[in-house]
């Protein structure tokens, strides 16, 4: 492949900058998108024409010059490469900023947007890798995106809970579980203290268990933890399935059994999100969202996309809960990086903050906010470093962290009620819970069987 892109290169066919997709002189309009790659070009291309090859392969080009360029407002299509900087202390990296003129795209489509930026170039020979690390998404864009049906404040009104993190669990083991047996497991959590349960990625429509069945157990459950508790409860009832009209049919008798919230993965794509989006928006139910698959491209720090991006996107697609990390728990994340993916979310305005990998301000016109979901791997003894990470507005979801708890699934819950609303106390009285967390969490113990255990 390197001696091929040599070959290319050296022909004259890879001259993508000559073409009119490199200008360093280029400053780029409030309209414009903004997108950020960082790009490794193969041994003996040079940086700068990799970066026009990006934009060129990801707006208007293709490897050669064609006769009907000359037939469209040519200029005004190209994406623009306007800078190229050496990533420090990431030897054959380089950060490359592109240009889009909004006219590129069609309004309110994350799909179109997608097959753009993340169309050819990933597989493009010149470039031995290349990954998508932010983008700046103009306001006139983020206007003809409908956002979050419901936002983190009507949620809470809804909810009816207020000035803490939300608790869930999801519901194991993954697989394998009868509908009574796993709306047993669910009441047990809710009656426990937690605000939510949560249906894994993978629970669709078995043969072990019919997501039917699992609809009428889990809403029976929540029905009695709500009776029993006067707390409103939910359970995230996964609507995922083969199809739309699947979905659709699963999500109407969701509502029809009084549920507050359905559950749909990333794996469904961009337009079944939006589509969902809008059903939950008419249909004032929340919208969680688990991200399975993620890992497969956003986890390699030279390929891929950055979950920054993907949190953009879904912001924009219209999800009130998204899995944004825990930093802490099971699952790989870097405590500044996950940071940033939570400011994406809750943020107006994400402000640039290199220290957290954010690379441009980004304003949000208005769109809702989205609650971000910590889960994977975390537990009561974690509250602390959980509640300095991330703030209030957040879901602190622990599956195994509940259902593992020694004495039983409502003790798992009581456990972390407790060591919540502790660590939520401590903190409004003005004490230090990163450092003091523990010796707080061990006081509370001291009544709180429970938790001790
Ligand atoms: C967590 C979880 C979630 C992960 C996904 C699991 O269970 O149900 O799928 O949180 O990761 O299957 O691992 P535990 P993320 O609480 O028992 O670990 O939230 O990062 O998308
Ligand atoms: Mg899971």
């Amino acid at each position: 492949q390197i001696k091929d892109a040599k070959k290319r290169y050296a022909a004259g066919v890879l001259k993508y900058a000559q073409m009119g997709y490199w200008d360093g002189d280029y400053q780029p309009k409030d309209t414009d998108v903004l997108a950020l790659f960082r790009v490794t070009p193969q041994e003996g291309v040079d940086p700068v024409e990799a970066a026009a090859a990006v934009a060129g392969e990801s707006s208007t080009a293709t490897w050669t010059v064609v006769w009907t360029d000359r037939l469209t407002a040519a200029d005004m299509y190209r994406a623009k490469a306007y800078k190229v900087e050496p990533v420090p202390g990431q030897s054959g990296q380089y950060f490359c900023w592109v240009a889009y003129d909004l006219d590129l795209f069609e309004e309110g489509s994350i799909a179109n947007l997608t097959a753009s930026i993340i169309g050819n170039v990933f597989s493009f020979k010149p470039l031995k890798a290349c990954r998508l690390e932010d983008m700046r998404l103009p306001v006139a864009y983020v206007k003809t995106f409908r956002g979050p049906p419901t936002g983190i404040v009507v949620e809470r009104e809804r909810l009816d809970k207020f000035g803490r993190p939300l608790l869930g669990a999801t519901t194991k083991p993954k697989l394998g579980l009868s509908g009574k047996n796993y709306g047993r497991v669910v009441y047990e959590a809710l009656k426990g203290g937690l605000d939510f349960v949560k249906d894994d990625e993978n629970i669709n429509s078995q043969p072990f268990m019919h997501w039917r069945d699992r609809f009428l157990y889990c809403m029976e459950a929540v029905n009695k933890a709500q009776a029993e508790t006067g707390e409103v409860k939910g359970h995230y009832l996964n609507i995922t399935a083969g199809t739309m009209e699947e979905m659709y049919r699963r999500a109407e008798f969701a509502k029809e059994l009084g549920s507050v919230v359905v559950m749909v993965d990333l794996i469904i794509g961009w337009t079944a999100i939006q589509s969902i989006s809008n059903w939950c928006r008419e249909n004032d139910m929340l919208l969680h969202m688990h991200r399975a698959g993620h890992g497969t491209y956003t986890r390699q720090k030279g390929h891929g996309i950055s979950f920054r991006v993907i949190a953009k996107w879904l912001r924009l697609a219209g999800v009130d809960h998204l899995h944004t990390g825990t930093a802490v728990g099971k699952l790989e994340g870097d405590p500044m990086t996950v940071q940033g993916y939570y400011n994406v979310c809750r943020e107006m305005t994400t402000k640039t903050d290199y220290t957290r990998g954010i690379f441009f301000d980004q304003e949000w016109a208005g769109l809702r906010k989205v609650m971000p979901v910590a889960s994977g791997g975390i537990h009561a003894g974690q509250m602390h470093q959980l509640i300095d990470l991330f703030g209030e507005d957040v879901v602190l979801q622990f599956g195994g962290g509940t259902i593992g708890h020694p004495d039983g699934i409502q003790a798992g819950a009581i456990a972390n009620r407790v060591a919540l609303e502790t660590m939520i106390l401590a903190r409004n009285e003005g004490r230090d819970i990163k450092n003091e967390g523990p010796e707080i969490l061990i006081e509370a113990a001291k009544w709180c069987r429970p938790l001790r255990a």
